[in-house]
């Protein structure tokens, strides 16, 4: 168990206060990392969130920063590395959806999509790499979607961001994997989270599809993302480079059935 133990190693975790992001940060700090969140809401809801994680054992710290603008990430990751330490795992999980079918959909809303969740990943990126460079090793992990690979009437900007997001990925492992910096992917499948709550509602059609097209036959808990992320974070995927491990209760894996069919 050696292999997942990441004593010694701080990481930041991006969009933390709840939901994906807070799951796998924990996961994280189960496994005994130093947790860093990250969030553009409010301070207050930052202190709280810390308190929650700081009550179930975990070293834990918050800071207020927007990932899409460059300035605030420059001085947000050397402020970080000056107070708690040099950044071993950053997990890009911050994200944002709207759904709005495209040809309805404002030219500023499809962009501001793709700069929350494609452009963002790229500047935490590029203002934490080199730290890890000069530090030979690192551990990067993007959180993708089924919309990596799927396309959905009315998501077609976080389409186009996470399809983006998973090239991107596979493009940073080609450049950085010399410098023993692992980049990965996860990409959820259907989640019981605030960002899934307007489709998953009892008697929702798209909440009984769902359930239907999923092999497993349930929406995922969060926590089931834990095990993925501190696999990405740890020794125990040192050789993996690229890879995005889609954990989606079997989405991908196969064409769905009738909803008659046991
Ligand atoms: C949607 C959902 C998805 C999921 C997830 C699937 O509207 O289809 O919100 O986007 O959140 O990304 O992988």
């Amino acid at each position: 168990m050696e292999l997942f133990n990441l004593k010694g190693k701080t990481a930041l975790i991006t969009g933390a206060t709840h939901g994906l992001g807070m799951a796998m940060a924990k996961g994280l700090g189960k496994a005994g990392a130093t947790i860093v969140i990250n969030s553009h809401s409010s301070l207050e809801r930052i202190k709280e969130v810390i308190a929650e994680y700081k009550k179930e054992g975990f070293t834990a710290y918050g800071y207020q920063f927007d990932v899409s603008i460059e300035k605030q990430v420059r001085e947000a990751v050397a402020k970080i590395e000056k107070e708690v330490g040099p950044i071993d795992i950053l997990i890009n999980n911050a994200g944002i959806i709207k759904r709005t079918p495209l040809l309805e959909m404002e030219v500023a809303d499809f962009k501001e999509v793709l700069d929350i969740d494609l452009v963002s990943p790229f500047i935490m990126a590029k203002h934490i790499v080199p730290g890890m460079i000069k530090r030979k090793g690192g551990k990067i992990i993007n959180i993708c979607s089924m919309m990596s690979e799927l396309g959905r009437t009315s998501v077609g900007a976080y389409a186009a961001a996470k399809g983006g997001l998973k090239m991107l990925t596979q493009n940073m492992a080609t450049e950085w994997a010399r410098h023993n910096i692992q980049v990965n992917g996860i990409g959820p499948g259907y989640f019981a989270t605030s960002q899934t709550a307007p489709i998953r509602v009892d008697g929702h059609p798209f909440n009984d599809f769902i359930i239907n097209r999923t092999p497993a036959s349930r929406w995922g808990n969060p926590d089931d993302l834990a095990g993925a992320a501190i696999f990405l974070s740890s020794a125990a995927s040192d050789f993996v480079n690229g890879h995005i491990l889609y954990v989606d209760g079997g989405i991908l894996a196969t064409i769905g059935k009738p909803y008659n069919e046991e």
